[in-house]
């Protein structure tokens, strides 16, 4: 009975470019006790939308390095590797995951990173509930709701000290792509989200709010004697 598979709870974090995704995604796996746990032990992990880039034709290459590839159309990804990699996850299944690398616009090749079969898995991207068969495989659904100059603040520092990038070159992409591509395809989903977290990480209210649910799903109290499957492991999340 030890080797039950785990039958994950999958989270879906979205919201714009910049808005602190992957920090509200840390530390969410922060407070339930998971930033220190080896890969292998990790009952919470999380998976950036970003790994799922779909490889780029020459032509697309040659024009994303000039700045005029669109990264935030929903035709940049490779839905279908998403959705049955999400399938995979929600049977309990070992994965490989692609890294990607955003100075070369590319996968990095022979850097797969293996996720293991977790309590909670966090999904996040600008368009993680823009699919719609994605979208559905979801117990939970958040959007990170930040301001866009806020954002913006952000992103122009971030792509030019941590992505290669030169401030011509984001504030090129920003206003032809970025800006229009939230708009039209990112903040519309902010319909389908359960939980709206304004501010982003700094919100750390409602980051608890969140936290205090999962935990509640994964141990249903000592009333439904912990028989939901996730029980055992989960105990020992409680920070
Ligand atoms: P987050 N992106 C790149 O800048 N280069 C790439 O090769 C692939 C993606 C950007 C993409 C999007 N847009 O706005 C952002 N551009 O990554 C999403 N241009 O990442 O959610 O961490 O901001
Ligand atoms: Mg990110």
């Amino acid at each position: 009975m030890e080797s039950e598979v785990k039958k994950p709870f999958l989270i879906g974090v979205a919201g714009g470019t910049a808005s602190g995704k992957s920090t509200v995604c840390k530390r969410i796996i922060g407070k339930l006790g998971q930033a220190e746990v080896n890969d292998q032990q990790r009952q919470v992990v999380s998976i950036s939308q970003d790994s799922f880039y779909r490889e780029l034709t020459q032509e697309e290459k040659l024009r994303a390095q000039k700045g005029r590839f669109n990264f935030d159309h929903p035709d940049a990804f490779d839905e279908k590797l998403m959705y049955t990699t999400m399938k995979d996850i929600l049977e309990g299944k070992k994965v490989t995951i692609n890294s990607y690398d955003y100075r070369t616009n590319s996968i990095c090749p022979n850097k797969t990173v293996t996720i293991y079969p977790a309590d909670v898995v966090l999904f996040e991207g600008i368009l993680v509930f823009y699919f719609p068969e994605i979208r559905e495989l979801f117990h939970m659904k958040l959007f990170v709701d930040t301001d866009s100059d806020t954002r913006l603040a952000r992103r122009v520092p971030r792509d030019i000290n941590e992505r290669g990038r030169d401030l011509d070159q984001v504030l090129n992409q920003y206003m032809l792509f970025v800006k229009p591509a939230f708009e039209e395809f990112c903040s519309p989903t902010k319909k389908f989200a359960d939980v709206i977290i304004p501010r982003g990480a700094d919100n750390t209210v409602a980051i608890d709010l969140i936290v205090h649910h999962i935990n509640d799903i994964l141990h249903p109290t000592a009333s439904l004697n912990g028989l939901n499957g996730h029980s055992n492991v989960a105990i020992d999340l409680i920070v």
